[in-house]
C-alpha cells in the first residue's frame, strides 16, 4: 500500500563571498602589488535520506533552508572560508522536484544517501587576479555570486507491509494505536476511519515496519460497497494481513467468512496472502464460549487463531512475535 505524503519548501544555497581590494604594504617597498583574495564558496543545501523519520511532517512546519554564505577574501591573497553545506535529513523514499516544473531533481531511497538541492555561490575574484602589464595596481574585484534558490515539491511513498483488515468497528484503529505512535480516531460505531492510518512499529531489530489500519470491509466491498473497496486495491502490495475480528460480535465465525469472501471476490490472489486471524475484545467473551470459538475457527478455516484485547493489551506481544516470523524478521 502507498501513501503519499506532500510538502513544499524553499531551498537557498550560501552567496559567494566577494573578493577585496588590497595592495600589498611592506617596510621599503613603495607600491607593493594587489593582494586581495578570493571570497569563499557558499554553501550547499544536501538532503540525505534518513531511516529513523518516517513523514515529512516536520516540513510542515520549518519551510525555508538556507546554507551559509561564504566570506569576503581577506589580505595578503588570502581565500575567504567557504560556507558551511546544510544538511536536511529526509525519509527514505524522498523525492524532489522543482515546484512549478515538476521536473524530478532526485530520489532519496536508501539510508545515508544524499542529494545536493542547491548549490552555493562562486566566491568573489580578488584584485589580485587583476595585475596585468598595463595596470600595476587595478582596482578591481568581483563580488560572490548568490546561491541557487529553488521552490522545491517533496512527495513521500511509503509502502506498508502490514495490513490491518476486518469489518468496522472491530477495533483495527485501536490495534493500529496501541502498537504505533499513530493516532486514529476511534469510535464505537462503523465506518470510523475513511482513509487508511499508517504507523510505524519497530522491529527487535530496532528498524520500523510500516503498518496500515483500513477502512473497514463490509459485504459486497468487493463490488464497490462502503469504503474498502477503494483500499482492496492498495492491500494488494502489502506482504502480510492481521484480519481482525470483533470477539464481541453476535456471530464471530459469520463476520469471519464475511471478510473472507470479499478477498475470494476481489480476486488478484488477495486470499491467499498470509493472513493472521486474530480475534479482538478477548474480555468481552465469556470464558466457557471462548474454547468453543477457538474450536470453531479451527474447525472452519483449519488454521490457528489468536485470542487479543487491544484495549487491554492482552496477547499483542504474541500477536507481533508472529507478525516478525511471518515476514522474516
Ligand atoms: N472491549 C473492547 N473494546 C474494544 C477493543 N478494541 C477496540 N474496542 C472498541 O471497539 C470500538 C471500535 O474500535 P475502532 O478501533 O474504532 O474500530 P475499527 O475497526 O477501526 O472501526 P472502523 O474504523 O469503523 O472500521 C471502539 O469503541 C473501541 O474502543 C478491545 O480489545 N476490547
Ligand atoms: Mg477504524
Amino acid at each position: 500500500m502507498q501513501f503519499i505524503d506532500h510538502a513544499s519548501i524553499d531551498v537557498l544555497g550560501g552567496r559567494g563571498g566577494d573578493g577585496i581590494v588590497a595592495f600589498r604594504r611592506e617596510k621599503y617597498v613603495p607600491a607593493g602589488g594587489p593582494s586581495g583574495g578570493d571570497g569563499g564558496h557558499g554553501g550547499r543545501v544536501v538532503f540525505q535520506a534518513d531511516s529513523n523519520l518516517q513523514t515529512l511532517l516536520d516540513f510542515k512546519y520549518k519551510r525555508s533552508f538556507a546554507a551559509q554564505d561564504g566570506r569576503r577574501g581577506g589580505p595578503n591573497r588570502s581565500t575567504g572560508a567557504s560556507g558551511e553545506d546544510l544538511l536536511v535529513k529526509v525519509p527514505c523514499g524522498t523525492e524532489v522536484r522543482h515546484f512549478s516544473t515538476g521536473i524530478l531533481f532526485g530520489d532519496l531511497i536508501t539510508s545515508g544517501e544524499t542529494l545536493v538541492v542547491a548549490f552555493g555561490g562562486r566566491g568573489g575574484l580578488g584584485n589580485a587576479h587583476y595585475l596585468s602589464n598595463r595596470n600595476r595596481a587595478p582596482e578591481k574585484f568581483t563580488e560572490g555570486r548568490e546561491g541557487e534558490e529553488w521552490k522545491l515539491q517533496l512527495e513521500l511513498k511509503l509502502l506498508a507491509e502490514v495490513g490491518i483488515i476486518g469489518l468496522p468497528n472491530a477495533g483495527k484503529s485501536t490495534l493500529i494505536a496501541v502498537l504505533s505512535e499513530a493516532r486514529p480516531k476511534i469510535a464505537d460505531y462503523p465506518f470510523t476511519t475513511l482513509v487508511p492510518n499508517l504507523g510505524v512499529v519497530r522491529r527487535p531489530t530496532g528498524d520500523g515496519t510500516v503498518f496500515a489500519d483500513i477502512p473497514g470491509l463490509i459485504a459486497g466491498a468487493a463490488q464497490g460497497a462502503g469504503l474498502g473497496h477503494e483500499f482492496l486495491r492498495h492491500i494488494e502490495r502489502t506482504k502480510l494481513l492481521i484480519h481482525l475480528i470483533d470477539g464481541g460480535s453476535n456471530d464471530p465465525l459469520e463476520d469471519l467468512i464475511v471478510v473472507q469472501n470479499e478477498l475470494s471476490a476481489y480476486g488478484h490472489g488477495l486470499i491467499d496472502r498470509p493472513r493472521i486471524l486474530v480475534i479482538n475484545k478477548k474480555e468481552l467473551i465469556e470464558k466457557e464460549k471462548k474454547e468453543q470459538l477457538l474450536d470453531d475457527f479451527q474447525a472452519k478455516t483449519g488454521r490457528d487463531v489468536m485470542l487479543v484485547s487491544a484495549v487491554m493489551g492482552d496477547g499483542l506481544q504474541d500477536l507481533l512475535d508472529n507478525v516478525w516470523k511471518e515476514l522474516g524478521v
